[in-house]
Order: structure tokens, then C-alpha cells, then sequence
């Protein structure tokens, strides 16, 4: 039997990382735990559905905690927050539960570790990401932000034997590169980070669309538009020679127009989607003929992270019923 022309490809790993897994899961375990409401500030994950369905089981979302009453629980995201955020819920008396990823975590331990240590530090990372307004607000004397390659040249150093470069966690890897490349061109003794700052998900992630896009007419990456680590797959995909790709949040989204003259559809979806939405994809793509799927795997991930300790703690004391 020939093989059929019609099919998927579906990456290997996609979706969750054990940081989403864990932000949501501590969204959950609190709502159960201390009830509705539960405050959190600004969207655990960037995903539009995960943020719909909490919303409907009682969590109000906030942009700042002086939004939050005077003594509730706010959760903060798994994208992190300065110290001025823990300063202004203590001052309002808030109950906290940080869902910070603990690879976010590694890189504000990072910050404070080298500005202790007078050094002026280049965050790459993109200008008003969450992400790192937390990270440099950890020390905002020391760090200056390198978005894009104009940044480069403006960047100012004391002494250009005492920089280091750190990073966004979810950053697309070979960009990243390429901005280090400019920096080191300007500062040859930039220090590279003690380990890397893009996280395994992110760049696991990346590495299977770049195996798969090559044989892919069409790559459709699930995610929402705020993801960082979603909108990287769709240009990683474009790079490593998809001839097409567009980052949908449902299958709804996908304009019937893209399937036009494709034989081979890659999917996958970024760090902070559910997986229910995938298969909704392809349900979607199996009425359209592509019912056809194979998995391209490229590493196993089986990193989990410990919930939040300020939960454990309150799971703990919680009668079992
Ligand atoms: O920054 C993070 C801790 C990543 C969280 C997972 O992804 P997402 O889509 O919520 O956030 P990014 O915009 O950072 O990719
Ligand atoms: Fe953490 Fe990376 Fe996920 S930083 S939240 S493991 S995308």
C-alpha cells in the first residue's frame, strides 16, 4: 500500500512544561483549598483557554495587587515578579502564593548573585515581557535589557571586563545566539551564564520543530498570541524551512485557505497549552483528510517541580476527607 500524500507530523515534546503543570495545578489545589475567590496576578500562563477556564471556576485576575482586597490570596505567575510586588502585597497584608517557575527563580538568583558582585548584566529578553520586568527588577541599577539588535550598540558598560549576559527563559535559542554574538563584538570578555537560561522546555521544543518543519508544507503551532515561547516555534518553524506556519489558540482559528495545495501538516503547541487542545486540532485536521499522524519525537521530558511550599504547607495541615 503507498503511503498516503495526506498527513501530520505532531511534535514531540509540545505543551505543557512541569512550570505550567505546576501554575496550574497551584491555581487549582487553592481554589479547592482556601475557595473561591482566588486572586491572581496577571495571567498564570499566557494561554487563553487556560486563563477562560479558571476564570469560570472563581479566579479573578488582576494586573496589580493593589487590586487585590486588603488581607485576600493572590497567586503570582509562573512568569515571576520582582521585589517591589512581594513588597506591596506584604504592605497590603495579602496572603501569597508564588507560582514563579523555579527556573525563572534560577535566573533572578542570577541577577542578585553578579549585581552583589558589581557587575552590569545584559538581559536579553523582550522589552515589557513579565518575565523580565521580574528578573531585572531584581537588581534595576545593574541591568540594562538587550531586545533587539539596535540594543546592542546602545548598551554602556563600566567595565567591559566585568559583564555577563543572562537571559528571557523562553527565548528562541539561535536568536539568542546571534544577540550574544553582537554583544561579544562589542564586550570580548562577556561572560556567558553559570548554565543556561533558556529553560530544557522551551528549547526541547524548538529542536522537534526544526527536525520536523523541513517536510512540512504547513506548521500550525497552538498557543496564544502573549506566549512568548508559542510565537518562537512559529518562527523556528518558518526558519527551518516550513513553507507556512500560523499560531492559532483553537482549532476554529485555522483558515481552511492554509491547507490549499499541503500534503504535510506539522502541529505543535507552546509550554503553556493544554493538550486537549491539540487533539482538537487534529480532530479537525482528520475531517479534513489529515488523518493521518505521526509522532516525531526528539526527547522525553520528565521533569516534575514541587508545588509551591505555602500550599504544601496548607495541603498539609487540611484534613484529608
Ligand atoms: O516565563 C515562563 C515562566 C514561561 C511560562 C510558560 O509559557 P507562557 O506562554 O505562559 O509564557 P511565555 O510568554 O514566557 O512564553
Ligand atoms: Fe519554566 Fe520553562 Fe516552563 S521557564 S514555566 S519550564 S517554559
Amino acid at each position: 500500500m503507498s503511503a498516503p500524500t495526506k498527513r501530520v507530523l505532531l511534535a514531540k515534546p509540545r505543551g505543557y512544561c512541569a512550570g505550567v503543570d505546576r501554575a496550574v495545578i497551584t491555581v487549582e489545589k487553592a481554589l479547592e483549598t482556601y475557595g473561591a475567590p482566588v486572586y491572581v496576578r496577571k495571567e498564570i500562563v499566557h494561554n487563553k483557554h487556560v486563563v477562560e477556564t479558571l476564570r469560570e471556576r472563581g479566579v479573578i485576575f488582576v494586573d496589580e495587587t493593589d487590586e487585590v482586597p486588603e488581607g485576600a490570596l493572590v497567586v503570582f505567575s509562573a512568569h515571576g515578579v520582582s521585589p517591589a510586588v512581594h513588597q506591596q502585597a506584604a504592605e497590603r497584608n495579602l496572603r501569597t502564593i508564588d507560582a514563579t517557575c523555579p527556573l525563572v527563580t534560577k535566573v533572578h538568583y542570577e541577577v542578585k548573585r553578579f549585581a552583589k558582585d558589581d557587575y552590569d548584566i545584559l538581559l536579553i529578553g523582550h522589552e515589557g515581557h513579565e518575565e523580565v520586568e521580574g528578573t531585572a527588577g531584581e537588581a534595576p541599577e545593574s541591568v540594562q535589557l538587550v531586545d533587539t539588535a539596535e540594543d546592542v550598540d546602545k548598551v554602556a558598560v563600566r567595565d567591559p571586563s566585568k559583564v555577563i549576559w543572562l537571559s528571557q527563559t523562553t527565548l528562541s535559542v539561535d536568536e539568542t545566539m546571534e544577540r550574544v554574538n553582537q554583544l561579544k563584538g562589542r564586550f570580548p570578555d562577556l561572560q556567558d551564564p553559570p548554565s543556561d537560561d533558556i529553560c530544557y522546555a522551551t528549547s526541547n521544543r524548538q529542536f522537534a520543530v526544526k527536525a520536523m518543519a523541513p517536510e512540512c508544507d504547513l506548521v500550525l503551532v497552538v498557543g496564544s498570541t502573549n506566549s512568548s515561547n508559542s510565537k518562537r516555534l512559529v518562527e523556528v518553524a518558518l526558519q527551518a524551512g516550513a513553507r507556512a506556519s500560523y499560531l492559532v489558540d483553537f482549532a476554529s482559528e485555522v483558515d481552511e485557505a492554509w491547507l490549499d495545495g499541503v500534503d504535510t501538516v506539522g502541529v505543535t503547541s507552546g509550554a503553556s497549552v493544554p493538550d486537549t487542545l491539540v487533539m482538537d486540532l487534529l480532530a479537525w485536521l482528520d475531517e479534513r483528510g489529515y488523518g493521518h499522524v505521526d509522532e516525531v519525537t526528539t526527547a522525553n521530558e520528565k521533569i516534575v517541580f514541587a508545588l509551591p511550599k505555602e500550599l504544601r504547607r496548607d495541603l498539609k495541615a487540611k484534613p484529608a476527607v
